[in-house]
């Protein structure tokens, strides 16, 4: 017999902006929207609070004035733990009573510690996807805690649930993109406004330093492209960021989106990111996209050379990432591209670097290499982490030691980064973005004009530097002693089902096959 049905109110919330994404661009949550979304369909009353927009003192009149029974934390960035566990702890001091819990990517592979941090403030943790629980999971809080355990994914600090379980197809649920309250602030680069719509989700590589696909049982999932396009058809923001983490890895797949796109005469400007070597097997359909309106693309190139490559274990060759920037600029789209710097980098290494970003036109991004739990390397590299401070893992920052002194490679890394940003967003990119510029402004949309002159005031030396020096509340927990290989079954959050559950056609598993190294499943 089921329980008679008890209506709650549901809080969501994602926490702060990183360094990143108080500069480069700002995304509306859409994990934390699906889940809002779930707990919607369940008959609860449901509200969303972004933290990348609003502010504590924000969340904390709403605690008061609403008092939710349930508030959940979206834990996707590792770096947001520290802030996830102290706004858990008020909310406790505020409201005894209300279910604290969290769930998304990083506290999926961290639950215990998350957990331990809390010391009682945070109920559970939801690990893996967090649509399919939640019915249940609002059951169990409304009726009988105890039965909590039977809910997929659900870490407590005395018990645990069975395995995660995936969401049905994802055509079945649309995020509650309704309850946002400042869905203007969302943008990146000129695409402001901007939405955020996923047309997969997963990924069939297996990159060493990468836990998208530890997350997703190397599994691929794709929303059909009739579904795909009514949500488009439904979003008013003229900017799209397609979250998939490799756009079309299946041609037919993109293809048919574009063309339902096509035919519906919607017009709008996207964004997505993709591998080269999948750019240069489906120049057709990246063509068709250049047509429709794709304006940016994310290249991971990751390594200027054949060395870093390898270690990142991306098969993509060198000289494959330069045919398939070619390629790119033939069909007019604008590339950025991602590169790794290590903190055992010199001068040298930076000098080049910012020599070769020098010579070609693309946007050059520089991210640090970081291990993070649920990655391969968090568990194989050898060398020591010189911080187990949260906040830092942010790929922004160094946790591994450097070879310069820190603040040394803070200047490099800084002065690297802003020979790009001068490149990217100075003067002459103004200059040349000026008409965009002055009817973004005359809408009222201010998002990329701010974003253009707040570089030095987010990426200082000092100030990366000075990060190092705060007192940490909460370490985490060293990773074990390295290993040369890695049982990768223990590394999934959802269990890898292998082939079947990889919705891409035999000749693009063979494609994929002969791109990456692996050999699980
Ligand atoms: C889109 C994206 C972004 C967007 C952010 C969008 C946003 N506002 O959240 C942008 C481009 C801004 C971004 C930036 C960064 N990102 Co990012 N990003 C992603 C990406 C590709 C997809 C995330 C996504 O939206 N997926 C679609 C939605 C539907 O899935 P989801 O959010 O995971 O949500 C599901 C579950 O996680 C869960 N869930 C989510 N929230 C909640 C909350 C509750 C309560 C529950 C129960 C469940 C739940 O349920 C959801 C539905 O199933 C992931 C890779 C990946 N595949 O996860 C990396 C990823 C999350 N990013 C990563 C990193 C490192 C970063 C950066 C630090 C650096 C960078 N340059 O990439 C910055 C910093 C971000 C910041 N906050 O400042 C890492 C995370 C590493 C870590 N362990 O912390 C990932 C895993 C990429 C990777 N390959 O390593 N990112
Ligand atoms: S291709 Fe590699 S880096 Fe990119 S999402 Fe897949 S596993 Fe991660």
């Amino acid at each position: 017999m089921s329980m008679p049905h008890e209506t709650m109110r549901f809080l969501a919330v994602h926490p702060s902006c990183l360094m990143y994404s108080k500069i480069f661009l700002r995304l509306e949550p859409v994990g934390l929207e699906l889940v809002a979304a779930a707990a919607r369909r369940a008959g609860h009353s449901v509200r969303v609070i972004d933290l990348q927009v609003e502010t504590h003192a924000d969340y904390f009149r709403l605690l008061d004035e609403w008092a939710p029974d349930v508030v959940a934390f979206s834990g996707n960035y590792l770096a947001n733990v520290p802030e996830i566990v102290d706004l858990a702890k008020a909310t406790r001091a505020r409201l005894p009573r209300a279910f604290v819990f969290t769930g998304g990517h990083s506290v999926s592979f961290t639950a215990d510690e998350v957990l331990r941090h809390a010391g009682g403030a945070i109920d559970c943790v939801l690990r893996g996807e967090g649509e399919p629980p939640i019915e249940t999971l609002l059951d169990a809080v409304a009726h009988d805690r105890r039965s909590l355990d039977r809910v997929p994914g659900a870490v407590m600090p005395d018990a645990q649930g069975p395995a995660p379980v995936f969401v049905g197809h994802l055509d079945d649920l649309l995020p509650a993109r309704d309850l946002l309250r400042h869905r203007r602030k969302y943008f990146i680069g000129q695409l402001d406004p901007c939405a955020s719509i996923e047309f997969s989700r997963g990924c069939p590589w297996d990159c060493t330093f990468c836990s998208a696909w530890t997350f997703y049982g190397r599994s691929y999932r794709v929303k059909t492209p009739e579904c795909a396009v009514e949500e488009i058809a439904g979003i008013r923001e003229p900017g799209l960021f397609i979250l998939d983490d490799v756009a079309f890895i299946q041609a037919d797949h993109g293809m048919a989106i574009g063309e339902a796109i096509a035919r519906r005469g919607i017009q709008k400007r996207y964004y997505v990111e993709t591998r080269g070597d999948v750019l240069l097997r489906n120049k057709e359909v990246f063509k068709f996209w250049a047509r429709l309106g794709l304006k940016i693309m994310f290249l991971g190139i990751e390594a200027i050379d054949e060395e870093g490559l390898r270690k990142f274990r991306k098969r993509v060759s060198f000289s494959k990432n330069f045919e398939a920037l070619e390629f790119a600029r033939t069909i007019g789209v604008n590339v950025a591209i991602n590169i790794i710097a290590d903190p055992a980098w010199d001068r040298e290494r930076f000098r080049v670097l910012r020599d070769w970003c020098s010579e070609i036109p693309e946007v050059v991004n520089i991210s640090v290499n970081t291990p993070y739990p649920g990655t391969e390397t968090w568990l194989t590299e050898g060398r020591k982490l010189t911080s187990r401070d949260y906040r830092l893992f942010d790929i922004q920052h160094a946790v591994l030691p450097t070879t310069l002194p820190l603040h040394e490679f803070y200047e490099e890394l800084v002065a690297t980064q802003q020979v790009l940003n001068r490149k990217h967003l100075g003067v002459g990119q103004i200059w040349g973005a000026t008409k965009k510029v002055a009817k973004l402004l005359a809408k009222g949309q201010t998002n990329f004009v701010k974003m253009l002159f707040k570089f030095g005031s987010v990426y200082d030396p000092d100030l990366q530097y000075a990060d190092h020096q705060r007192p940490v509340d909460y370490e985490m927990s060293l990773p074990p002693p390295p290993r040369e290989a890695v049982e990768r079954a223990a590394l999934y959050v959802h269990q890898a089902a292998g082939r079947r559950r990889r919705e891409i056609d035999a000749s693009t598993e063979r494609f994929v096959d002969e791109t990456r190294i692996g050999v699980a499943d």
